[in-house]
């Protein structure tokens, strides 16, 4: 079995709202002039990367923004245009939400469960529904529509809708498997947040429910013995990882980690250790690097694969080469006795910018030979398509977006001819997402 890694590519309508409490990065830069076209050449040459290293590399597509249907489901009438116009006076923060291209970061898209590890033989996805957040909460129905298209082969796949929002889900953010090697059954390791500390002391919301991360288990199909939910630390919440993802990274047996990640730290090891032969725990202390420059440099949302040599390689953020403290323990784990080989800087900074690195952009599926080859073949990605796609992105994608362009319908009609031609290139029907 070997891992697809598919990115979500970044949209034409990217901006720079604020819409995400808890995300400081969002928050910092709300009011930023945006670059869509760069940033979508950005995640383009992350995926690159990517094949240029011999992995599997596949995409999800951006979802229609501004999103005129779920403005309608809230009341606005008329075409496109007239219901952008009358969301746009009366109620621009709904036009803003509306507007996000917040579905590039497909580690929300979806948790997934590879084959191995579920009751019928399948690879499982449950579509999250992002709930907490409402320009995220849009996102669950079109991304339903597309894995369902991409993932269609009933034979190898299944794909559930999104649980009821009242049970707030992120997806394979706050979800890590550990395995010695990805065609063996895994452990399934779900975090959630739940802040315990001081009462009224919550800072930012907590937004992965342990229920919702239990019902994904039940629904597919995992049995207990696989299976460990277990809670994010107050600290990490506090600090600014909304997901775990940002504190935490896994890839077959290997864990790369911050110290203060997890509530139970010592707990979450020995689970691991016990249920994963060969487990190897890479771990940050707190001493050395703070929370706070964990999340600043996006560190552990580094992509950790596996190479075709069986080598693992971190894939980077720019903004840890920038950190010398960062970057000098980096080198020293390089170093040291473990599989992490290869160190890889990708620039993403435009979505980085938005509070999401290289691993907020993937969504990851290990699959059989087989079933990959039932995968929607317009899903995976190749040099020529990487051309395709770039070619696309030069011509159509607006080069910036300010806050005030959001009111201009210009910019509405811009984003949805940019989408339409990327679709028509990678040869989807009108219609058909
Ligand atoms: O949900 N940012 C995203 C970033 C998601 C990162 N994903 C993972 N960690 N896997 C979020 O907070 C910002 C949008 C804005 O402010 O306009 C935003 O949605």
């Amino acid at each position: 079995m070997r891992e697809i890694n598919f990115d979500g590519l970044v949209g034409p309508s990217h901006n720079y709202s604020g819409l995400s409490l808890g995300n400081i990065a969002s928050a910092t830069n709300a009011g930023a002039v945006s670059a869509p076209r760069k940033a979508a050449l950005q995640g383009i040459g992350k995926m690159r990367r990517m094949l240029d290293l011999g992995l599997l590399q596949g995409l999800l597509l951006p979802h229609a923004r501004p999103d005129a249907d779920w403005l309608r489901k809230l009341g606005f009438s008329g075409d496109d245009a007239a219901v952008f116009r009358a969301a746009c006076r009366q109620e621009p923060a709904l036009l803003r939400n509306a507007f996000s291209a917040s579905a590039m970061w497909t580690a929300n898209a979806a948790t997934v469960s590879p084959a191995p590890d579920t009751a019928d033989g399948r690879c499982h996805f449950s579509v999250a529904n992002l709930s907490t957040m409402l320009h995220r909460s849009i996102e669950h129905e079109q991304t339903l529509r597309q894995l369902r298209l991409a993932f269609a082969d009933e034979r190898f796949f299944a794909v559930h809708p999104a649980l009821p929002a009242g049970l707030g889900d992120e997806g394979a953010a706050n979800f890590m498997r550990l395995v010695g090697s990805h065609g063996e059954r895994g452990l399934e390791v779900f975090v959630y947040g739940e802040f315990q500390g001081e009462k009224g002391a919550q800072p930012f919301p907590a937004r992965q429910h342990r229920a919702a991360s239990a019902a994904v288990a039940r629904r597919h199909g995992l049995t207990e013995a696989d299976l460990a939910i277990v809670r994010q630390s107050d600290a990490a919440i506090a600090s600014g990882a909304f997901h775990n993802d940002v504190v935490a990274v896994a890839n077959e047996n290997v864990l790369f980690t911050h110290e203060q990640a997890f509530a139970d730290r010592e707990a979450v090891h020995r689970i691991i250790r016990e249920r994963v032969p060969g487990a190897i725990i890479i771990e940050a202390p707190a001493a050395r690097i703070g929370l706070d420059q964990a999340i600043r440099t996006y560190l552990f949302n580094s992509q950790l694969v596996t190479l075709p040599d069986g080598d693992m390689a971190l894939i980077l953020p720019g903004e840890t080469r920038e950190a010398p403290d960062v970057w000098s323990w980096l080198e020293e784990v390089r170093q040291a006795d473990n599989p992490i080989r290869r160190l890889e800087v990708v620039d993403v900074r435009e979505s980085m910018r938005n509070g999401g690195g290289p691993a907020c952009l993937r969504l990851r599926a290990a699959v059989s030979e087989e079933a990959r080859a039932a995968i929607d073949p317009r899903f995976m990605l190749d040099e020529q398509t990487c051309d395709r796609i770039e070619a696309v992105i030069e011509r159509e994608w607006p080069e910036r977006i300010s806050p005030a362009d959001l009111g201009e319908p210009d910019l509405w009609h811009r984003c949805h001819v940019a989408r339409g031609a990327l679709l028509s290139a990678l040869g989807f029907a009108p219609g058909e997402l």
